[in-house]
């Protein structure tokens, strides 16, 4: 088994695009290279192939076991993906996983082809699985892995199978406005969430577990050693770390002359965690999910936070001298016309950033299931893919259940757009050099 080739393979993606400038924001496949620690470990030699870098399948020979991983909007690219897999090599062995196969495996297993598939967390369970598959085991099998990684379990992500300053060269996302170039956007130090928000199926359980201290100063010193300037982290509430975990991250950042973000609910944020992080002068932003200043949709999405809770925050990070971001989800349940005046005033007044999605409904959760209730599954996963695009090009909302009009969403989503370019600085120094690559995504992303 020790001569065996694994390639791990991350589909693309389009999130932050600067067209103009035709260069990309660009993100870390984390995920993969937590596989790769044990398969490493385990004697395996292993490639990762970040299809968002250029990274063609067919540069990497031919693999004896590849790991396919996506998130809800990529199912199109990982069919693409998995073809092109049979196609070159047939004898390979294909393994999913991922978010979006931990969420939609139900649905996804007619529809893809491949010989395993893990549900959760990957790490301890990727060695046997691929010894199983070279050994014949195939049919679709499932394995759930039941959040299985504890504290003590955390191993190292294998950084040093990918090209840290590439990820370091990519466009500066619009809300980075805080953070000096170049960033590392996205770096997860917990796993779980113990809220039931009914829109969101995080993929890692209710159960929160933290890294251990030093595999953060390991990941940190790596990224500020590339030579990172700030880093995004993208916990789900960074307040889950735990306050002495929190103080060895800042005093690390502090030493190694790293600022930050991170993400928060609004609802865990106090004056005297504000008072006690701003001491270090590495936090800069603070990302709140507020998704909408409708308290009714709010309460119908079980978010569990009020509107008071959304602008008293807005205030305290000011307080500090921090700037608040939002999230926001455009065509929440409830929605009304007066409720999103309130949430653009509020932006513009108090001069947020605003993240700005359209509500995607995410397999298993109610919305998903309203959604299929409107569409085939096979049209649900096609249309989830370039969901912001597609919406905005065909001017017309694919699932609507706000108070308003489609045209009235659209009108709101491209005026928060406008909103994110106050916050827009002229950066000369990211790569140029992507057109080739980039010109082929956009023209496969307007084909769409
Ligand atoms: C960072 C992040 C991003 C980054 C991308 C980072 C990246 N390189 O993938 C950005 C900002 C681009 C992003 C965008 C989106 N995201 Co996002 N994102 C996250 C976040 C906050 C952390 C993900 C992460 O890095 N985790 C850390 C690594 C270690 O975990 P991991 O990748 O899941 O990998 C582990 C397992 O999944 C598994 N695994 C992963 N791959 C594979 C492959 C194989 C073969 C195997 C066996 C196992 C395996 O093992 C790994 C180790 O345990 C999560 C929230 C969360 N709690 O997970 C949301 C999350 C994944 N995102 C989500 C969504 C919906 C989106 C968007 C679709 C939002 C939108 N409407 O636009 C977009 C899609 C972008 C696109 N495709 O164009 C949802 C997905 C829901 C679901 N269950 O599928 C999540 C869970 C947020 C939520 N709570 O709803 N995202
Ligand atoms: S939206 Fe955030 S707080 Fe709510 S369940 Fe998901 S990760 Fe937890």
């Amino acid at each position: 088994m020790k001569d065996k080739k694994i390639v791990l393979v991350s589909c693309n993606m389009f999130v932050d695009i600067d067209h103009a400038a035709k260069s990309e924001s660009r993100f870390v496949p984390e995920g993969l290279l937590y596989l790769s620690t044990p398969l490493l470990a385990a004697g395996f030699d292993v490639e990762i192939c970040d299809l968002a870098k250029g990274d063609d399948l067919s540069q990497h020979a031919a693999a004896d076991v590849y790991g396919v991983t996506g998130l809800p909007n990529q199912y199109t690219r990982m069919q693409v993906v998995i073809r092109e897999i049979r196609r070159s090599h047939p004898r390979a062995k294909i393994i999913l996983g991922g978010p979006f196969v931990t969420c939609a495996l139900e649905w996804l297993r007619d529809l893809l082809d491949f010989d395993m598939a893990v549900v959760g967390e990957g790490e301890s369970v990727i060695v046997s699985a691929v010894i199983d598959v070279l050994n014949g085991v195939s049919g679709k099998k499932v394995i759930a892995t039941n959040h299985a990684v504890k504290t003590a379990d955390f191993c190292h992500p294998a950084l040093e199978k990918i090209d840290i300053r590439w990820y370091l060269n990519g466009w500066h996302r619009p809300i980075n406005y805080s953070l000096p170039y170049p960033t590392i956007n996205n770096i997860v130090l917990s796993r779980g969430c113990p809220r039931s928000c009914n829109f969101c199926r995080q993929p890692f359980g209710k159960r929160i577990r933290v890294m251990p201290k030093e595999n953060i100063s390991y990941i940190l010193e790596s990224y500020a050693r590339a030579g990172a300037k700030s880093v995004r982290f993208q916990d789900d509430n960074w307040q889950y770390l735990g306050i002495e975990t929190i103080k060895h991250v800042l005093q690390k950042l502090a030493d190694l002359g790293l600022q930050a973000a991170f993400n928060s609910r609004v609802d865990d944020l106090s004056d005297k965690f504000l008072r006690e992080i701003s001491q270090f002068n590495v936090i800069k932003q603070i990302c709140f999910g507020v998704e909408s200043l409708s308290q009714q949709s709010l309460d119908a999405m079980k978010k569990g936070i009020s509107v008071e809770e959304i602008k008293r925050v807005v205030g305290l990070c000011r307080k500090y001298g921090i700037d608040p971001a939002f999230f926001i989800m455009v065509g929440t349940p409830n929605e009304t016309s007066s409720s999103i005046e309130t949430t653009l005033d509020l932006i513009e007044v108090e001069k947020v950033f605003p993240q700005c999605t359209f509500l995607l409904p995410i397999p298993s959760t109610i919305y998903w299931e309203d959604f299929l209730k409107r569409y085939s599954v096979i049209e649900a996963f096609s249309m989830s893919d370039g969901w912001d695009v597609r919406q905005s090009e065909a001017q017309k909302i694919f699932y609507n259940i706000s108070d308003v009009s489609d045209r009235e969403l659209l009108d709101y989503y491209s005026r928060l757009k406008k909103l994110q370019n106050n916050f827009r600085k002229e950066e000369e120094c990211y790569e140029k050099t992507g057109f080739g690559f980039m010109s082929q995504i956009l023209g496969k992303s307007s084909g769409l």
